[in-house]
Parts: C-alpha cells; structure tokens; sequence
C-alpha cells in the first residue's frame, strides 16, 4: 500500500499543477475511491499540501521541507546512486556514519543524510555549520574502479556534477568552482566538498564523499564567523529550493560523470571543470600545509593538479590546499 501512496504522490507531481482526479487515479491504479482518499489523508500527515478542485480532482500546493527516502524516490532516476538511502533527523556527522557503513560493505552509491549535524566538518578538521532542515547534509559511499592516487581529483568530479545540479534546476543561479572543493556564487560560499578515502596500498575500497549545501538560510541564519562569506541557494535563487529534487538531480550528475572518470580519467571532464571553474586565469594565494605561494592560476592537468605560474615565470603544481582569489 506503500507503494500506492507513493504512486499517488508521483502521478500528481508528474501533473505539474493540473488537477488529477480521484476516480481516475482510483480505476488506474486498481483500488477503492475510498483507499485513494486515505493516502490522500496520510499524504497530508506527511505535510504534502493539496487543494480539491470540485470535479476535477487533486492539485498538489505544497511539499514537505524534508528530505525523507520517499522525497528524493520521487525524484530519483539513477541506477546505483541514492539506491540505498540511510535518513536521519540528527546525526554528529554523516562521513562517520558512511566510514562505518562503507566497512560494513554498503553497496556503491549509498547515500546518507542528516537533517542536522552537531559536528559537521571540513578539511583539516575545520568546522562545517549544518543547522536543522536548512541545508542538504549527504555523504555518498563510491566505490570507483581507480587507484588511491587517481581518486585524489574525485573531488573536482563532484564538484562539476553539484555545479551542473544547481545550474539545470536554478537557471538564473551561477555557481562557480573555486578549487579545489568550494561552490561559490557572487563570490560567497555555498556548498563544500569533503571527500575522505578508505583504501589498501593499490585499491580504493571506497570514496566517503560529503556534500554541505547550504539551501534554505537566510542571511540571519548564519553565524557570525561564515556571515560574510556564506550565503544559501535560496538567497540567490530568490525561491524556496527543493533540497530532495536537487539531491536527485546531484545523485543523476554524479553517477554519470562518476562512469565517465572511471573509464576516461579526469581528462574527460577537464573542458566542463574549466568553463564551470573562477580559478583559472586568475591571481591566486596559495597555502599548503607547509608553504604559501603567489601566482596566477594558468592552468589545471588532466590529473586535476593545479598549476601556479609565479611571477618569476616558475610553475608550481599544487596538489591540495586552500586558495584565496
Ligand atoms: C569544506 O571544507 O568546505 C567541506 C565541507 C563538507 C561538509 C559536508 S556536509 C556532509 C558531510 N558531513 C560532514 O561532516 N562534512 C561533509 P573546507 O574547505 O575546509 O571549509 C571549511 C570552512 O568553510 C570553515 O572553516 C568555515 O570558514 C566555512 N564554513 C563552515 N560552515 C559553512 C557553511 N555552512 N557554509 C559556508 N561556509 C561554511
């Protein structure tokens, strides 16, 4: 009966505002008027919105702001990413969740979700601010077919496939890639990428890749330290964000681009990395955890290794660190 419920709610969505009648949706799905109005009534529950149109039927006003398995099905249409869903209201951090359940063989493309994380991180065990409900909290489990030393440009992969999300869905929104794992629109943060690795000498047994996007914030809802360099999708979208159709849309993204990397490398999705990036051509402060450079970013290699040219006309590589535009 589940799954009834949740083809009621599909066909309705797939309506896309026209009304969708009661007994149409009773005769076609092979059930009672009176079985169709009480999914109806759990629908409601569940804080899906409709308005009754007489004789016409159902017209769905409003969705709930949550991003429960049910949610992001409704949306989904990859193969493997987001087949497996683990859901939770508080979480410390999604990555310590997905570590263990990557041990326990959890099957490629499992993804876990925090409506909240009372310790969310970043790199070098920065903090990484995930309030309640506002934001898409996710780490995807990946298991490529690559050497833990091709992996270290996965990041950029994903970067590219959250850009390319954001961009189909808000069309007026223009992320762009800071390297090497920030999302930045008018120049302020939206999204962070941490990707952490569980690998043997030669193997990677998976990729714990965790994705923060900040969706629904307002300006208030930021603390005062990421104030003036966060903002959320919402603020500049000017809309309310659907954070289980963007999750879908992500999960679609990444599951091809994942395909391309395995098989390609990179060097596939250099082109894409490069239009959607606002590092390249630009003056670049570079720190490294031993070191701090100057340069202009001339250029990325077919690994995903940054290149720095100085002003002595030196070029440096640079394999992982933070940059300052
Ligand atoms: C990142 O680190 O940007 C990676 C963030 C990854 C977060 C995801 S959420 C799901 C998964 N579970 C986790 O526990 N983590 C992952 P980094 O480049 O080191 O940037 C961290 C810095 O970003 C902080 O020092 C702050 O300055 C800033 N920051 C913190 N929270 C932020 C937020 N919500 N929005 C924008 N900036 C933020």
């Amino acid at each position: 009966t589940n799954s009834i419920k949740d083809e009621i709610l599909k066909r309705i969505l797939a309506a896309d505002g026209e009304a969708v009648s009661g007994q149409e949706l009773a005769d076609s799905l092979g059930v009672s008027r009176t079985a169709v109005w009480k999914h109806m009534q759990t629908l409601q529950e569940e804080g899906y919105t409709f308005e009754t149109i007489k004789k016409k039927g159902y017209v769905l006003t409003g969705v709930p702001n949550s991003l429960s398995p049910t949610q992001i099905e409704l949306f989904l249409k990859t193969e493997h990413f987001g087949r497996e869903i683990h859901y939770y209201d508080v979480v410390d951090s999604t990555q310590t969740i997905a570590h263990k359940l990557a041990q326990e063989g959890a099957p490629h493309g499992t993804i876990i979700i925090g409506e909240e994380q009372t310790a969310g991180r970043g790199r070098m065990a920065r903090p990484w601010e995930s309030a309640h409900g506002t934001g898409i909290w996710m780490t995807v489990i990946v298991r490529p077919d690559v050497t833990p030393q091709q992996a270290s440009s996965y990041t950029l992969v994903v970067a590219v496939a959250v850009t390319m999300a954001i961009k189909t869905l808000y069309k007026h929104v223009e992320p762009a890639i800071k390297w090497p794992n920030d999302l930045l629109i008018n120049g302020k943060k939206c999204t962070g990428i941490l990707t952490e690795m569980q690998a043997e000498a030669d193997l990677v047994q998976a990729l714990l890749v965790g994705i923060g996007i900040n969706a629904n914030q307002a300006a208030a809802d930021f603390s005062p330290e990421i104030a003036d360099i966060a903002t959320s999708l919402r603020l500049e979208a000017g809309e309310e964000i659907n954070r289980a159709a963007l999750v879908a849309s992500i999960l679609h993204y990444l599951e091809q681009f994942t395909e391309l990397y395995v098989k390609e490398g990179f060097a596939s999705l250099k082109t894409l990395w490069q239009q959607l990036s606002c590092t390249i051509g630009q003056r670049i402060e570079v720190t490294t955890i031993r070191e701090r450079f100057e340069g202009v970013a001339s250029g990325i290699t077919d690994d995903g290794v940054l290149q720095l040219t100085q002003d002595d006309g030196t070029i440096r590589t640079i394999y992982a660190g933070d940059i300052k535009l």
